[in-house]
């Protein structure tokens, strides 16, 4: 098993191109692109007014586009990830869609509310962001297409903005209740930064991160994650019942101290999800400042405790995600692991591992063995170091 490379972003670019010529017959007017995330720590604390810890990955969705020169008020859309095409109507028409347009409709119908006009195009989308791996391949399409509005009619939107109307385009499209992390990681984040996020006044916070000894290492459950199942929403629900016991807007108004000492409010199921929450608000601050002092140790320290508490309190784990973390732990600092935990929405996915970089091939390699001999699983893993958010190529 070796460290998985994707294809390279030029050859993807190009590759989108030829294939927009061949599939609508001219050069395409605009090329974007739109990464996935990692994160690091602060998870499920988003959507309580928190604060979250993720990067972009170097791995795009990239979108090639052109207006469409007849009056059909319609998107035609092709897939390579996919490889399948769709044709959706700029009003929308109730039509059913495969599950990925969804998203596009989610973004055409947040612009049009929003006030933009939206104009009728073709467009090609290809993406090297591992599709159901909690690496929020949705948000990069969801901003891969914002960037495409917004080009071809010739009115850029602020990040911010362009984020908050992705997010009520995965609401609407995809009816995830899904915070703002992943749709501001895919729009604003910067290369060798991570970026920390208080999701209630919505002010990013770049973080350097440009040690090239410290890599990041995703490994791939390969166990699916489906954030449509409803486990979501209900622990969004379980977060909101418990605020509403303690008498607070949101539990990023509660501390740990605060919540041991109020206890006897909530029934056991809410207590355990908002000591998760509450936990994960300052480990995720503290991992901030850990990462710009580079102290790795407190930095892995916090991870694994963060895993320990989507573990046990919060339930978002699965035994496969648990092992993987587990075998990082078992490898351990003088092998090269700094630490370990699962990252996104939960129920299979992606774990995200710091490694020091000269043993990250090796750590990888251990990683997928044990996990293959314990689970009858394959793992994929690759490293990434924090990339640039979505942008415009080509125009
Ligand atoms: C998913 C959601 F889309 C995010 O908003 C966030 O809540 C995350 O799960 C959990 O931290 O990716």
């Amino acid at each position: 098993m070796s460290i998985e490379t994707a294809k390279p972003l030029a050859d993807v670019v190009e590759g989108v191109k030829a294939l927009f010529a061949e599939k609508f017959g001219a050069a395409p007017q605009c090329v974007t692109a739109a990464p996935g995330r990692v994160n690091l720590i602060g998870e499920h604390t988003d959507y309580n007014d928190g604060f979250v810890l993720p990067m972009a990955i170097d791995r795009q969705t990239v979108v090639a586009a052109s207006k469409r020169d007849d009056d059909r008020p319609v998107v035609r859309l092709y897939s390579a990830t996919m490889k399948g095409a769709a044709e959706l109507t700029i009003e929308p028409d109730g039509a059913e869609l495969p599950g990925w347009a969804k998203y596009v409709r989610g973004v055409i119908d947040a612009y049009r509310e929003a006030g933009v006009d939206v104009p009728a195009f073709d467009a090609v989308i290809d993406s090297t962001v591992p599709l159901g791996g909690g690496l929020s391949s949705s948000a990069a399409l969801e901003v891969s297409l914002a960037l495409v509005i917004e080009t071809l009619n010739g009115k850029s939107l602020p990040g911010p903005q362009r984020a908050l109307l992705c997010q009520q385009a995965e609401h609407q499209g995809a009816g995830v209740p899904c915070g703002i992390m992943d749709q501001f990681s895919s729009a604003l984040c910067h290369a060798d930064h991570v970026m920390l996020l208080d999701c209630r006044s919505q002010q990013p916070k770049m973080v350097p991160f440009t040690d090239p000894t410290v890599s990041v290492l995703i490994t791939n459950s390969n166990v699916k994650h489906e954030l449509t199942g409803g486990e979501y929403a209900e622990r969004r629900q379980q977060c909101e019942a418990a605020a509403a016991g303690l008498g607070v807007k949101a539990l990023r108004d509660v501390t740990p101290e605060q919540l041991a000492a109020n206890e006897a409010k909530l029934d056991p199921l809410p207590f355990k999800r908002a000591r998760h929450i509450t936990g994960e608000n300052l480990r995720t601050e503290r991992a901030a400042e850990a990462l710009a002092a580079s102290d790795w140790e407190t930095a892995g320290e916090l991870m694994y405790a963060s895993h320990a508490a989507m573990r046990d309190d919060f339930e978002i784990t699965v035994p496969e995600i648990d092992k993987l973390v587990e075998i990082a732990r078992e490898i351990g600092p003088e092998e090269g692991v700094i630490g370990s935990r699962m990252t996104g929405g939960g129920f299979g996915g992606c774990t995200v591992t710091l490694v020091r970089t000269d043993k990250a091939e090796e750590v990888a390699r251990t990683i997928a063995e044990r996990y293959k001999a314990a689970t009858g699983i394959e793992a994929t893993c690759f490293t990434t170091r924090p990339a640039e958010g979505g942008r415009v190529l080509e125009s």
